[in-house]
C-alpha cells in the first residue's frame, strides 16, 4: 500500500520494503566495491530517504551501497519495484546484478529468477555523482539528492508472467456517452507465449468485459452512460480492476484509479470535457529541509492544502515526474497537473566541465530522455489530473540540433499518448525556433525581477514575437515571480528580496496575466523555497531559490495572501 494511496492488488502478493536499511559509504578518497564493505562506514537509514538528512552527509555527493535482507515464504520470482532512486542504481539480489537504472524521478523494476523459500539479500549500489552517469542530473537550480528516495515494493510472483502496465484513455462521444479504452501488456519472462490460454477481465463501475491476451498484449473498449466526469469541481474517481485469468483461474490482478475526462486544445483555448478552463497554479519542487526530496505523504497533502487555500487549481511538476502519491492526491483533490520530464536549462555552455560543452550532446542524453519520457507516460498516464506533458524546460530550443531533440521527443510522446496536449517552457525570446512543435506555448517571463520592465508591455512584446504559433495555440505563463528572503521587510516596498517586493511583483504580473484573452494558465515560480546546488550560491542567497510564496518550512510569505486574493477572484471556468 505504501507506494500508492489506494490498494493496487488483491491477488498479487506484495510487501513494502520501506523502513530501515543498512547503508555503506566509502572512506574518503576510496572507491566502493559493493561486495567488499569491511572498510566502509555503515549507517542505518530510513527508506524512503535522502542521505543529505544524515547529519554527517548533508552535502555528500558520491556513491553508497544499501543492503536489506528479506524473507521469502515460498518459491517465487521477486519483482522489486523501486519508485525512485537518486540517481543511478544497480540492483543485486543474492550477489547477481539484475537491473540498472538512471534518473531519480521514475520507477523501475528488478526481477529475479525463481528463488527458494528463505532469506535473500538485496544490495543496491547508488550514486548521485554528476558527470558521466547522468545527462539529466547536473548542478542545478534545485538539489539532486542521493539515496532510495521513493518507496520500494517487493512482489512475490509465482508464475513467469503477470499483468504489466495498463494504458487507459477516455473520450466523450457526441451522444454524451463515454468510451473507455484499455490497452495492456503482460510483464515477466515469457509474456509472448500464446499457448497459455490467457484472458483479462476488465471491471469498471457496474460493467465488465473479458478480452483475450494475444502475443502478450490485450485491448478492450467499453461504453458508459451516466458517468460522472473528472474535473476540478468534482474529481470523481472510478476503480478499474484488471484480472488475469489462465483458463478459469484468476492468477494476477491490478487496480488502477481512473477518471473520465477529455483534454483538447481548440481555437487557442484549453478544453477540459469540452469546456474552456483556466489554470491557476504554482511550480513545485519536491524539497524540504528535513526530508530532501523524499517528501512524506502528510507533507504532500499539506502542500496541496496550502495550494488550495491560495486558490490554486493547478500544479506544474517542475522539472521532473513527481512521486505517484502526490499525483494520487491531485487526482483526489481535482488539481490539474502539467507533468514534466526531467531536464532544466540544458544549453551550450551549461555542460559538465571537462566532459561535454553542450549538455544535450552528453553521450547519455538521448537514451536517458527516451527512458524518462517512456517511463513517465507508462507509469503516470492513468492519472486524470495530468492534463499535459511538458519537456525540456528552458533547454536549447534555438539551434537546429536542439530543434531535432524537441521534435524527436514530442514525436515519441505523441505516439505513446495521443490523448494529451504537449508543451514546453521556453525563455529564449527572439531566438526560439520550436514554437510550432507543441500544442501549447509555455513561457517563463520574469518581468520586474531579472529586469525592470512593464509587465503588460513585456507580455505584448512576447505575444508579438510568437504571433504565428499563437494563432492556433493557447499560451501558458509557465513561470514568473521574484525572490523574497523570509522575514526581510521593506516599508517602502521597493527592495528586491523583501517580502513586499515579491508580493507586488506577483500582483503586477497576475493582474495582467489573469485577464489576458490569450492566456489560458499561469504557474507562479514557485511554491516553496528550495535548496540549490552550491555552484549557484552567488546568485542564490542562503544557497536556496527564494522565490517561494511559502518558505522551505511552508510558512507563508506576504505574497501568499496577495496571490490568494487574486486567484480566488478569478474562476476556473472561462466565460467567452
Ligand atoms: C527558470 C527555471 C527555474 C528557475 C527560475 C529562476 O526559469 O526554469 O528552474 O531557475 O528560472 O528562479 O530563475
Amino acid at each position: 500500500m505504501s507506494t500508492r494511496l489506494f490498494r493496487q492488488h488483491h491477488i498479487r502478493r506484495s510487501q513494502s520494503l520501506d523502513g530501515t536499511w543498512d547503508f555503506y559509504f566509502p572512506q574518503e578518497g576510496t572507491a566502493l566495491d559493493p561486495f567488499k564493505l569491511e572498510a566502509a562506514e555503515s549507517v542505518r537509514m530510513e527508506v524512503p530517504g535522502c542521505w543529505e538528512c544524515l547529519p554527517d552527509r548533508v552535502d555528500y555527493r558520491g556513491e553508497a551501497v544499501a543492503v536489506k535482507r528479506v524473507h521469502v515464504g515460498s518459491a517465487c520470482r521477486l519483482r522489486l519495484v523501486f519508485k525512485g532512486i537518486g540517481h543511478t542504481a544497480r540492483v543485486f539480489v543474492d550477489g547477481e546484478l539484475i537491473a540498472e537504472h538512471h534518473n531519480a524521478f521514475t520507477a523501475f523494476e528488478a526481477v529475479t529468477d525463481f528463488l527458494v523459500a528463505g532469506e535473500h539479500e538485496i544490495r543496491i549500489w547508488v550514486s548521485n555523482a554528476f558527470g558521466e552517469l547522468s545527462a539529466l542530473h547536473v548542478p542545478n537550480d534545485y538539489y539532486s539528492y542521493g539515496g532510495i528516495t521513493r518507496p520500494v515494493e517487493m512482489q512475490m510472483m509465482p508464475l513467469d508472467f503477470w499483468l504489466g502496465e495498463l494504458a487507459v484513455t477516455t473520450e466523450q462521444g457526441k451522444d454524451g456517452k463515454w468510451l473507455l479504452t484499455v490497452a495492456g501488456t503482460l510483464g515477466g519472462k515469457f509474456p509472448h507465449r500464446n499457448q497459455l490460454n490467457l484472458s483479462v477481465q476488465l471491471q469498471v463501475a457496474d460493467k465488465d468485459l473479458v478480452v483475450a491476451v494475444k502475443r502478450g498484449a490485450f485491448r478492450g473498449q467499453m461504453t458508459f452512460e451516466g458517468i460522472e466526469p473528472w474535473g476540478p469541481e468534482s474529481p470523481k474517481l472510478y476503480d478499474l480492476t484488471a484480472t488475469l485469468f489462465q483458463g478459469s483461474e484468476a492468477v494476477d490482478d491490478r487496480i488502477e484509479r481512473i477518471g473520465f475526462r477529455q483534454v483538447r486544445c481548440s481555437r487557442g483555448k484549453l478544453l477540459l470535457n469540452g469546456e474552456p478552463v483556466f489554470l491557476m497554479g504554482v511550480n513545485r519542487h519536491e524539497d524540504h529541509p528535513d526530508y530532501g526530496c523524499a517528501i512524506p505523504v502528510a507533507l504532500m497533502r499539506k502542500d496541496l492544502e496550502l495550494c488550495l487555500q491560495m486558490g490554486c487549481n493547478a500544479v506544474r511538476t517542475s522539472h521532473y515526474p513527481n512521486d505517484e502519491r502526490f499525483l494520487d492526491l491531485c487526482d483526489e483533490l481535482g488539481i490539474m497537473v502539467w507533468e514534466e520530464n526531467h531536464a532544466r536549462g540544458l544549453f551550450p555552455g551549461s555542460g559538465v566541465e571537462g566532459l561535454v560543452e553542450h549538455p544535450m550532446q552528453h553521450p547519455r542524453f538521448r537514451e536517458q530522455c527516451e527512458a524518462v519520457n517512456r517511463e513517465m507516460l507508462e507509469q503516470h498516464g492513468n492519472h486524470p489530473s495530468i492534463l499535459m506533458w511538458g519537456i525540456l524546460n528552458e533547454c536549447d530550443s534555438f539551434s537546429d540540433f536542439g530543434r531535432k531533440c524537441y521534435a524527436e521527443q514530442f514525436e515519441q510522446i505523441r505516439k505513446l499518448d495521443p490523448s494529451r496536449p504537449v508543451t514546453y517552457a521556453s525563455c529564449h525570446q527572439h531566438s526560439d525556433i520550436c514554437q510550432d512543435l507543441p500544442d501549447i506555448c509555455g513561457w517563463n517571463l520574469y518581468s520586474n525581477w531579472y529586469g525592470d520592465d512593464d509587465v503588460a508591455e513585456a507580455l505584448e512584446h512576447l505575444l508579438k514575437s510568437i504571433e504565428e504559433p499563437l494563432r492556433t495555440r493557447p499560451l501558458i505563463l509557465s513561470e514568473f515571480g521574484g525572490g523574497a528572503l523570509p522575514g526581510y521587510h521593506d516599508p517602502i516596498r521597493r527592495a528586491k528580496w523583501s517580502e513586499e517586493r515579491q508580493a507586488d511583483i506577483l500582483a503586477e504580473c497576475l493582474e495582467v496575466y489573469l485577464n489576458h484573452p490569450k492566456v489560458v494558465g499561469v504557474f507562479i515560480w514557485q511554491f516553496c523555497d528550495v535548496r540549490v546546488d552550491p555552484s549557484w550560491a552567488m546568485r542564490r542567497p542562503r544557497t536556496m531559490n527564494n522565490k517561494g510564496v511559502v518558505d522551505e518550512h511552508r510558512r507563508p510569505k506576504l505574497a501568499f495572501e496577495t496571490v490568494k486574493q487574486l486567484f480566488t477572484q478569478r474562476s476556473t471556468r472561462v466565460t467567452e
